[in-house]
């Protein structure tokens, strides 16, 4: 039997270095809130983010009165809400695309898209921003634009 253990431990420690990687890499991003940045009036810095699966985003009130609402996720996303001018951690544990909008500057297209890994959502993103998209009353272009950097 104890010939057993040393391959037991070998499987162990192999198992530990194997997982271990994977936290080590998980990114941490930080998305700023702003009144006025590189995009123009109420804006997410930047608008348009790329990420692995298992990173986080830290959303940063720079201006008070902004907040962080998820409008469109992959499945199986618990839809998530910041507290106004409080810092919100999300961890992108769901691949695909995530469309996002601060409520109350939503009329001036205070939105983002952040993608995760691949975009395998796009499409019912795509068509629930359509009916966002006459909320947008100044600025809507920015969807499209946003939208329109999500790549495969
Ligand atoms: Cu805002």
């Amino acid at each position: 039997m104890t010939r057993f253990r040393p391959l037991l431990a070998a499987l162990l420690i192999a198992g530990t270095t194997a997982a271990a990687p994977l936290t080590a890499t998980a990114a941490e991003h930080t998305i700023r809130m702003l009144n006025y940045g590189p995009d123009g009036s109420m804006v997410f810095d930047p608008p348009f983010l790329k990420t692995a699966v298992g990173d986080t985003v830290t959303f940063v009130p720079e201006n008070s009165g902004h907040f962080v609402q998820s409008y469109a996720t992959p499945d199986g996303v618990t839809p998530w809400k910041s507290a106004a001018d409080q810092p919100f951690t999300v961890t992108l544990e769901k691949e695909g695309v995530y469309l996002y909008v601060c409520p109350p500057h939503l009329m001036m297209a205070m939105i983002g898209v952040i993608q995760t890994g691949a975009a395998t959502n796009l499409d019912a993103v795509t068509e629930k921003a359509n009916r966002l998209r006459p909320k947008l009353v100044m600025k809507g272009e920015r969807l499209e634009q946003y939208l329109s950097r999500v790549g495969k």
